[in-house]
């Protein structure tokens, strides 16, 4: 029988082998990973905990926030503050940064995360997940640490990824050397690789969008789910699948694992919103993911990871996965422009 690879040997071995992890990072990465355990833990006891339903509180985008969204919030900050890896965390569930207090000791790593990803679907038994991203401090930013130094680009993530807790809990990693892909072994009480170098096929039949909304979007957007769902008739001369999850982590999880394309765009609803999706904590770490698997990610006008966000909560339009079909839908915006 293979030998099992833990977590905490692939990280070792993209340290010492790769070199490009240094130790704190190494360290960050872990115990993200163990913070994701408790909450998969959490979500796995449903109403037996006590975790279901809504808190009673609205988060700083004004959506109601559920029990769940509160505790992984919490189980993250408790889990990631004292090590001596971070300078400070930023979260959807948290209108501002919090810097880590002065009584542990200050690294050079930031944190974003969005603690509980597809809220609506927790109630509901659906797959739901933790997405993170991690940035450097900026060099020369000087001591302390502001919101200015998060504002930075998606291409300079160092490491990004997500935990799914669906019928098995999945860790999906990327430090820049591809996606690797760790299920938890809930016996062994650790994450296991069970996949390298994801690749995502660049033609795809299958997209994921609300077509609830189909009435609110822009031309561009209608026009390639039109000529999706013409069919083998149509200019695309085959048929197409659908599939919405309600769940990013869900819906990406999937393309991740057999291809397809993702789009969250911006819509007439609101129309002073760039989208519904957050950059930082959202579009950053999965456009980066689905990059080092060969996909795309755009926000239909603009490489996703070389938006430079003006400020935390920054939303953006999402087009992501197969590239093919993402440079189709791309490039659809570039003729009505
Ligand atoms: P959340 O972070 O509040 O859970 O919202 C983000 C979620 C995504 O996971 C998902 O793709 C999208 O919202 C679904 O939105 P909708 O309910 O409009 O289809
Ligand atoms: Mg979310």
């Amino acid at each position: 029988m293979p030998q099992k690879i833990s977590l905490t040997r692939y990280l070792v071995e993209q340290q010492r082998v790769d070199g490009h992890i240094p130790s704190q990072l190494r360290l960050l990465l872990e115990v993200v990973a163990r913070a994701c355990k408790s909450i998969s833990q959490a979500v796995n006891k449903g109403a037996l905990g006590g975790v279901l339903g809504t808190a009673g509180s609205e988060n700083v985008q004004g959506e109601v926030q559920k029990k769940l969204d509160i505790i992984a919030n919490e189980v993250l900050i408790e889990a990631n503050e004292w090590g001596g890896h971070l300078a400070a965390m930023a979260s959807e569930e948290m209108d501002g940064i919090y810097v880590v207090p002065n009584r542990y000791p200050q690294g050079e790593y930031l944190l974003l995360f969005d603690p509980l990803d597809g809220s609506s679907n927790i109630d509901v038994n659906v797959s739901i997940g933790t997405i993170f991203s991690v940035l450097k401090k900026p060099e020369g930013a000087g001591a302390g640490v502001s919101e200015q130094d998060f504002l930075q680009p998606g291409h300079r993530q160092v490491a990004a990824g997500y935990c799914i807790y669906g019928p098995q809990t999945t860790l999906v990693l990327t430090v820049g050397d591809g996606v690797a892909m760790f299920t938890l072994d809930r016996e062994m009480g650790s994450f296991v690789l069970t996949q390298e170098n994801v690749q995502i096929p660049p033609d795809t039949k299958e997209f994921a969008i609300n077509m609830s909304n189909m009435r609110h979007w822009d031309a561009p957007v209608r026009r390639y789910i039109d000529e999706c769902l013409a069919g083998k008739d149509g200019p695309r001369g085959k048929d197409f699948n659908m599939r919405w999850v309600a769940s990013m982590v869900a819906d990406v999880h999937r393309i991740l694992s057999r291809g397809g394309v993702f789009l969250y765009p911006w819509d007439k609803r609101e129309p002073d919103k760039p989208g519904k999706l957050r950059l930082m904590y959202e579009a950053n770490p999965m456009g980066w993911l689905v990059e080092q698997a060969g996909g795309a990610a755009t926000s239909g006008r603009q490489r996703i990871l070389d938006i430079q966000p003006g400020k935390l909560h920054e939303r953006v339009s999402v087009i992501l996965g197969s590239k093919n079909e993402v440079e189709r839908v791309t490039g659809y915006h570039a003729g009505a422009a």
